[in-house]
């Protein structure tokens, strides 16, 4: 109707004010809007094909747009180089997919707002099995940011994720990555693993694998919808 398309008119040109408007104004701002921040799953130390890779994020973006209105979701790497970046954006833009609600960033994930000005109130890692800190890529950068406050939590909650399956936790205010990023919660996901000298190896078994990917990132999104709801 032509209410609806003049209030939406409005809602986005209020919208383009807002991202103007210096966060330290206190002005309700898109940094107010619910936002995931995400690593590709499984594409790095996990040797997950990329191509099916991104085939899947963007499946799984679109659908989790469709069910939950208020809420962004974006994909993060740390360099501009990053394959699955560019081919995810691609992807997504040939889905129309609306890029005001998912687009994707180049930046360490424990430090969207500090360095880049984006506030994600929930990050989501990209766990091993133990749900343990160390070892390496998105798993060790998170518990390094977040502080011993991130594994007591998570530990009350589970000793161990299995592949496709995530876990959410509330990160204690106490913790850096809250106070300086105003991160509230972070989702420890696990993807399927293609590296020989990884627990649960899949052995090139991409049937399984896109599979558990496409369960993987439906764990992490509804997780994320649990939170914006
Ligand atoms: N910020 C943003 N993206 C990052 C960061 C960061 N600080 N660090 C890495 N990435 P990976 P996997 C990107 O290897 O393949 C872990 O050690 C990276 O470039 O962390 O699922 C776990 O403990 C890539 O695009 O995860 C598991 O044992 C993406 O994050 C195992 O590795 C995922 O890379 C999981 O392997």
């Amino acid at each position: 109707t032509v209410t609806s398309s003049v209030g939406n008119t409005d809602e986005k040109v209020k919208e383009d004010e807002d991202l103007r408007k210096d966060s330290s104004t206190g002005a309700t701002s898109l940094n107010d809007v619910p936002t995931l921040a995400f690593p590709s799953i499984s594409t790095s130390d996990f040797q997950f094909n990329h191509e099916k890779a991104s085939d899947i994020i963007v499946e799984k973006v679109e659908e989790f747009l469709n069910k939950v209105g208020n809420a962004r979701l974006v994909l993060v790497d740390l360099t501009a180089g990053s394959r699955i970046l560019t081919s995810v954006k691609v992807k997504a833009a040939q889905r129309s997919i609306d890029s005001n609600k998912f687009f994707t960033l180049v930046g360490d994930i424990t430090q969207l707002y500090t360095k880049g000005g984006l506030r994600c109130n929930v990050i989501a890692n990209v766990a091993n099995w133990r749900l343990k800190p160390g070892g390496g890529g998105v798993n060790a950068a998170i518990f390094s940011a977040a502080g011993p406050d991130l594994e007591i939590a998570t530990k009350k909650q589970a000793g161990s994720l299995s592949p496709g399956s995530a876990l959410t936790v509330p990160l204690p205010s106490n913790s850096p990555l809250y106070k300086k990023e105003g991160v509230t919660h972070v989702i420890h996901v696990l993807g399927p693993n293609m590296n020989p000298q990884r627990p649960n190896y899949l052995n090139n078994d991409y049937d399984k694998g896109c599979t558990v990917l496409r369960e993987a990132y439906s764990s992490l999104f509804e997780g994320f919808a649990s939170i914006v709801r």
